[in-house]
């Protein structure tokens, strides 16, 4: 059932494929940028970009801000910074 389900997928995404052109990693990247453009208007406003970098840094605050008081200390950045670049660099220091 599962292989039969892979199966039509595959079938599916390969038919599709054949009349629309696959994007490249560049027109992805736009499209995720354009799904900023709230208004409609065809284009990214200042307002619509800021909106996304206020939503991203209020996330990452969270984050860092581990007991949630509002403020990040020097152990909660140091947590935050140490689990960070691990991930990002790969490292475990
Ligand atoms: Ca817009
Ligand atoms: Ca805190």
């Amino acid at each position: 059932m599962l292989i039969r389900s892979i199966f039509l997928i595959t079938l599916l995404v390969s038919a599709s494929s054949a009349w629309a052109e696959p994007k490249s990693s560049t027109d992805k990247i736009v499209d995720r940028f354009i799904e900023l453009d709230a208004d409609g208007s065809e284009g990214v406003s200042q307002d619509e970009y800021l909106q996304m970098v206020n939503e991203r840094a209020k996330e990452r605050f969270e984050e860092m801000d581990a007991n949630r008081d509002g403020e990040v200390t020097d152990p909660e950045y140091r947590d935050f910074w140490q689990e960070k670049k691990a991930t990002w660099y790969r490292l475990d220091r």
